[in-house]
């Protein structure tokens, strides 16, 4: 069986764009695929976190997977520095990758900003710590948003090099799998950027906790042009914000942005916004209502990702330790 392996961080509340893009697709591959799921907070204080926040929101990033569908049962679901293969790996990755390619990495650029010597170091060795978490468990597909493409190019180079710098066949390819309509989930607020967790404006993401109140006033807030809806999909070409909220609408409803064209394609946008409110209220109402169970029996949730880690540790331990091997670390 394929083994999927794939991440979130916990830098916050997870948005609609995690969850269109990311969470939604990683629940059909728990029965079709050997699928492994993190927590990823080694990568989330690659910029700030305040302590007690960082652990909290570890728990309901956990807690919002499992409402989204994931089932501790029937995938490895566990907290990213809770198993030290990771870091392990991470460390011999950042001997094999070169900082030219690192360089070329536009999301560090899109992070750091414009004071990039201010950035951390962490931040700036990101793909590599992502390359070891996907090849600690020689995983060979990754459920991703397209976003993240170019860090998958990266694990390739690097899974490449090693193989080549130690002459081996260790490392396997990994595909991206990017999937559904809405695979890149943009901004409220302008629609050429995506959606964010860590965005500093809460006006520019759905949360998945967003109650109806909130969705309503950030649907009825999101930028759009003053043109109705049009009619074909081609439509929408120039039209990023129009496109953005046909593409969340389709996702949604599990459709296509033609088909929402077909039925509401004309309609102004006080209209179409009402429409696309309540088909989120009704489709989040249920993940939040799991989402505040589980968080409300923290022990239970704890003791779950506990026999995640130790699930994720028997496949990589064995296979970081090869790594070490083909290295030439003295054994213990
Ligand atoms: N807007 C998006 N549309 C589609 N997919 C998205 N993903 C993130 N944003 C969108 C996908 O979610 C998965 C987990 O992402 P992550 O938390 O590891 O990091 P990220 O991509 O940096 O997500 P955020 O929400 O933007 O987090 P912050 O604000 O902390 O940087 C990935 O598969 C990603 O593609």
């Amino acid at each position: 069986m394929q083994r999927v392996f794939s991440g979130i961080q916990p830098s916050g509340i997870p948005t609609l764009g995690n969850y269109l893009g990311a969470i939604r697709n990683w629940v059909p591959l728990q029965e079709t695929h050997d699928a492994i799921y993190c927590v990823v907070d080694l990568h989330a204080i690659t910029v700030w976190q305040d302590p007690k926040q960082l652990a909290t929101q570890t728990r309901e990033m956990a807690a919002a997977l499992i409402a989204c569908g994931l089932d501790p049962r029937r995938c490895i679901l566990f907290v990213q520095s809770h198993v030290q293969a990771h870091t392990r790996l991470a460390w011999i990755f950042n001997c094999v990758a070169r900082l030219g390619w690192l360089n070329r990495m536009t999301q560090f650029k899109d992070k750091a900003g414009k004071d990039r010597e201010a950035a951390s170091s962490g931040l700036y060795v990101y793909p590599n710590l992502m390359a070891a978490d996907i090849l600690a468990y020689k995983a060979t597909l990754v459920p991703v948003g397209d976003d993240q493409k170019q860090h998958l190019e990266l694990a390739n180079d690097i899974a490449e090099k090693f193989n080549h710098d130690y002459g081996v066949d260790f490392f396997p390819h990994i595909d991206p799998l990017i999937q559904g309509v809405a695979a890149r989930v943009m901004s409220l607020r302008d629609g050429t950027r995506k959606m964010s967790k860590s965005d500093a404006s809460d006006q520019s993401r759905i949360n998945l906790t967003d109650d109806h109140d909130a969705i309503a006033l950030k649907i009825r807030r999101a930028k759009t042009d003053p043109e109705p809806l049009p009619e074909q999909v081609n439509g929408l070409e120039a039209r990023p914000e129009a496109r953005n909220l046909v593409g969340i609408l389709a996702a949604i409803s599990g459709t296509l942005p033609e088909n929402v064209l077909r039925e509401h394609g004309g309609k102004g946008f006080g209209a179409f916004k009402e429409v696309l409110c309540e088909a989120l209220v009704a489709h989040l109402a249920p993940i939040q209502g799991e989402m505040a169970r589980l968080l409300g029996d923290p022990a239970a949730l704890d003791a779950a990702l506990r026999l995640g880690a130790e699930r994720a540790e028997a496949i990589a331990d064995p296979i970081v330790a090869e790594v070490e091997r083909l290295v030439g670390f003295l054994p213990r």
